[in-house]
């Protein structure tokens, strides 16, 4: 299923965002992000507080297991609650993961300080945010967060040209 309709003059596309746990524990930091998230045009389609059971994080990131990072990242993310958002917008994947910046703090304050990443990032498995990296990874992911939310419904059926969850 293509993730995108065109309405407002524009053509929209979802993506998934999570705010993690590193950043959910810090109010200010978890309200800054809310913000960047508004004030970078997206529309806010559904948003979910969450904990994670370990089994949770394990079946999210199966695709890590083995990497040397695995075991401390499905600790983290079930470590506390975390945030997680439909979002919309034109171009949705690019622009959230732009604005996150890359995986690695040290390389995200590097090349990108102004990157979410690079403000808040504590560590490479801590860096604050999460983003779908393709259209298909993003309907997947959706499907994981908001079993309920029905991407088909939604494309057809809600009207996209106001801002929602504020
Ligand atoms: P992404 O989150 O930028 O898409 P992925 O490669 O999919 O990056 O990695 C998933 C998550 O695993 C990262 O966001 C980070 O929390 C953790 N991670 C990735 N690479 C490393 C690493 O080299 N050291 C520690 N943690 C890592």
């Amino acid at each position: 299923m293509i993730l995108t309709r065109l309405r407002c003059a524009r053509v929209l596309q979802l993506t998934l965002a999570i705010i993690k746990p590193d950043a959910v524990a810090h109010p200010l930091i978890l309200e800054a992000l809310h913000q960047n998230i508004l004030e970078n045009d997206f529309i806010i389609v559904r948003r979910k507080d969450l904990i994670w059971r370990r089994s949770d994080s394990e079946r999210f990131y199966a695709e890590h297991k083995g990497r040397f990072f695995y075991q401390r990242l499905v600790e983290f993310m079930s470590s506390g609650p975390m945030r997680a958002y439909i979002l919309a917008r034109d171009d949705a994947v690019t622009h959230w993961r732009e604005l996150m910046g890359p995986t690695k703090v040290y390389r995200a304050r590097y090349t990108s300080p102004r990157s979410i990443r690079a403000l808040y990032g504590l560590t490479d498995t801590r860096n604050t945010t999460h983003g779908s990296d393709s259209s298909e990874s993003a309907e997947r992911e959706i499907a994981f967060f908001f079993p309920e939310f029905s991407v088909q419904h939604w494309l057809e059926m809600e009207e996209p040209c106001f801002r929602a969850g504020h």
